[in-house]
């Protein structure tokens, strides 16, 4: 895979350089601490190569928050734009090739010739995201009171048709997946009928789950509260699985971690769904009070470990079924989206790394012999390891860099965008 002029793997080399002694030595270090515990480095470096998180689409320029928005200079102004910015990012951090299009925000005029970009580019698109959680421009009702649970029918089939046309395009553009999250829901006791609302919103994901194409998986993509603060139509993983239980084979549980209420043990619900058959994905991002939106790994790394405790556990024990799609879904209000995007794809894989050194057979002794001490040491043992020389070297031996952020400050990229790309307009960021 070739990278884009400022990027190239030349100047990527070039800056690994110097950093390659020390990374040698630190490397070597790593595999004397991993081999006395019987830990081949090869293999675990193999593992972290194998990783791949998706970008979303709509992380690439400056979110925002309610307030305001704060917009830096080079942000992408289409989704073509965007592809070359995600392009950038794979080329320092090689773990991701996949993209997760929002539409309409992400709409191409050209289907064809936007998976052309793609391809060029090394990039897929793996995931759709549809949006009926406003209005868009021209569109004949509105969707201040709901979309695929309004208790109109003519405005779920609106939302309905929505979802329809995502999956079409997603089809020209090679995805694989929908990811439907809906801002159902009421502001005030009495407003909905909570029952009849649920009803009305599987029977509109019927319509949805029907015109999946083959091999193809819908995700449900469940969330507390906001924009509804009192209740929410998909409030939880139950509510989730329950619908994406009755729809069939297809349907998933998609677990965004902002979407729960503060303490919840999500690492739980995680296993939960991973029993149920019906762990689809994950939004990766990091919380402090609500849906916060902050970068993955960046309040609780630790939770980030112990969510990837149970994945690994899964994928090491053959769980039939499991493949679940890890993706970013953040807001970047005050850093450079790109940066932002390339620290957390690396700290989701250092807790996917990080879990593959719990010693499971003990962990299991512990448990047995009722030993909750040595239960939490062994998982201690792995989180408290720096993977750091790993997770580099995994990088420089597929033509990544060795420190990412740094490379990229050194390209001048983002201040060669900010004089190709004149500012524009654009509209508040939704995250979802
Ligand atoms: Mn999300």
């Amino acid at each position: 895979m070739s990278t884009p002029f400022r990027l190239s793997d030349g100047f990527i080399a070039g800056q690994n350089a110097r950093l390659t002694p020390d990374l040698r030595q630190d490397f070597e270090h790593a595999r004397i601490v991993l081999a006395r515990r019987g830990l081949d480095i090869e293999a675990l470096v193999r593992r972290a190569q194998a990783f791949r998180i998706a970008v979303p689409s709509w992380g690439l320029g400056t979110g925002g928050t309610r307030f305001a928005r704060f917009p830096m200079p080079g942000e992408p102004r289409d989704v073509f734009e965007k592809l070359d910015d995600c392009y950038a990012i794979n080329g320092l951090v090689r773990v991701t090739p996949l993209v997760s299009l929002h539409i309409p925000w992400d709409k191409p005029h050209d289907a064809k010739a936007l998976r052309a970009h793609a391809d060029e580019r090394g990039l897929a698109v793996d995931s759709m995201n549809s949006n009926t959680f406003e209005d868009q421009a021209g569109q004949q009702r509105s969707y201040k009171h709901g979309s695929l649970a309004h208790p109109d029918p003519a405005v779920r089939r609106q939302a309905v048709e929505h979802n329809l046309e995502c999956v079409e395009i997603g089809r020209a553009l090679g995805a694989s997946s929908l990811t439907v999250w809906i801002g159902d829901g009421g502001n005030f006791p009495g407003q909905m009928h909570f029952r009849d609302a649920l009803e009305a919103y599987l029977d509109s994901m019927r319509a949805i789950y029907a015109a999946l194409p083959e091999g193809w998986r819908l995700l449900l993509e469940h969330k507390l509260a906001e924009p509804a603060f009192y209740s929410t139509v998909i409030n939880d993983w139950g509510t989730s699985y329950w619908a994406a239980e009755r729809l069939g084979p297809k349907a998933f549980c998609l677990v965004d971690l902002g979407h729960h209420a503060p303490n919840v043990n999500i690492e739980m619900i995680v296993a939960r769904l991973i029993q149920f058959g019906k762990l689809g994905g994950f939004h990766f991002n990091d919380s402090k009070y609500g849906d916060d939106d902050l970068d993955a790994g960046a309040i609780k790394p630790f939770q980030l470990f112990l969510i990837f405790n149970e994945l690994v556990d899964a994928e090491i024990s053959g769980v039939p079924g499991f493949n679940p799609s890890y993706m970013l879904d953040q807001s970047h209000n005050v850093t450079d989206p790109i940066e932002s995007v390339m620290v957390s794809a690396m700290e989701v894989q250092r807790a996917y790394l990080q879990a593959h050194l719990v010693d499971r057979g003990a962990l299991r002794e512990y448990q047995r012999a009722c030993d909750p001490l040595m239960a939490l040491r062994m998982l201690k043992q792995a989180y408290l390891t720096d993977v750091e020389p790993l997770l580099a070297m995994a990088r420089e031996r597929a033509g990544g860099a060795i420190d990412p952020i740094a490379a990229y400050r050194a390209s001048g990229y983002r201040e060669a965008m900010a004089a190709e790309r004149p500012a524009a307009g654009r509209r508040a960021a939704g995250i979802v």
